[in-house]
């Protein structure tokens, strides 16, 4: 997890002090990339210990089409709580706009199932995109979202080198990203993600590409951030996912074992509202 480091430092050392809609503060850049080869281990930090249930649960609560808490409680995930309203509501979020975008004339298209059709049917597309900022519903979602576009690509297999399969990546542009909570939560649940979508198309994952608009450490993140960097990072975990599972919305939270996962102790540090 270099990369990830990587965007700490260069943060610190060439970030703006800029105010924000939380009041909180932050140093921030505008626009970033980072890459990571699925190949190369599943990219969870280890640097501090991560929550790996609460970004499963999330995610699978996105693919449900679900923007109500309640689910995620239910698994002991509290991430969500501060937005929700009184019955548990986030509005039309990622999981409305994934499965159930709704359009003018009164269709209902879910862009999780057409995304996967068109990379088992036309995988040179270069249209495979999930769009969650709905520019109509902004006004009544309790957050706009922050990780708000992923477009899927696929490489042939490369027969030279005996491969059979070919190869998904995904890129996700970030247009907002809390570099010392959010971001370690994002890299692995579109890592997680990626690979999902590639067993369901008989494909291997390829690279994960994580794009940023405002990225930004809150200023009562920087000493945690401080001692991250103090911290030599582990090698790479494994992530396994039982592969009987070929139906994207089959996936349930025993279907995932990290394998191998080293790490530094936790660091607490308060969220941004
Ligand atoms: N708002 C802010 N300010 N930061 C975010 O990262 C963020 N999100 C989602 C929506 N709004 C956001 C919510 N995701 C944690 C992690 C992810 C979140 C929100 C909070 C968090 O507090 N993590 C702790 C505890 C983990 C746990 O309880 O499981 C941590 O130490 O990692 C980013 O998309």
């Amino acid at each position: 997890m270099e990369q990830y480091l990587s965007l700490l430092q260069h943060i610190i050392k060439d970030g703006v002090v800029k105010s924000d809609r939380t009041g909180t503060g932050t140093t921030s850049v505008f626009g970033y990339q980072m890459r990571f080869n699925l190949q190369d281990g599943f990219p969870l930090v280890t640097t501090k210990k991560l929550h790996l249930k609460s970004i499963i649960y999330e995610l699978l609560w996105f693919l449900k089409g679900d923007t109500n808490i309640a689910y995620l409680k239910e698994h002991g995930v509290s991430i969500w709580d501060e937005w929700a309203d009184a019955n548990g509501n986030l509005g039309p979020v990622y999981g409305k706009q994934w499965r159930s975008w709704e359009t003018r004339d009164g269709r209902v298209i879910d862009q999780i199932t057409d995304v996967v059709n068109t990379i088992k049917n036309n995988p040179d597309s270069r249209r495979i995109i999930v769009n969650a900022w709905n520019v109509g519903d902004l006004p009544d979602m309790k957050l706009s979202p922050c990780h708000c576009l992923f477009q899927f690509y696929v490489t042939p297999p490369d027969t030279a080198k005996g491969e059979t399969r070919g190869k998904l990546s995904c890129q996700l542009y970030q247009r907002s990203a809390d570099v010392f909570l959010g971001v370690p939560f994002n890299i692995a649940s579109y890592a997680l993600l990626t690979m999902m979508v590639a067993q369901v198309c008989d494909l291997e994952p390829g690279d994960f590409v994580h794009t940023f608009g405002d990225v930004h450490l809150y200023s009562n993140h920087m000493e945690q951030a401080q001692l991250q960097l103090s911290r030599q990072p582990y090698p790479l975990p494994v992530m396994k996912i039982n592969p009987a599972v070929k139906d994207i919305f089959a996936f349930n939270y025993e279907d995932f074992e990290l394998q191998n996962y080293q790490f530094h102790p936790a660091i607490k540090a308060p969220v941004a509202v």
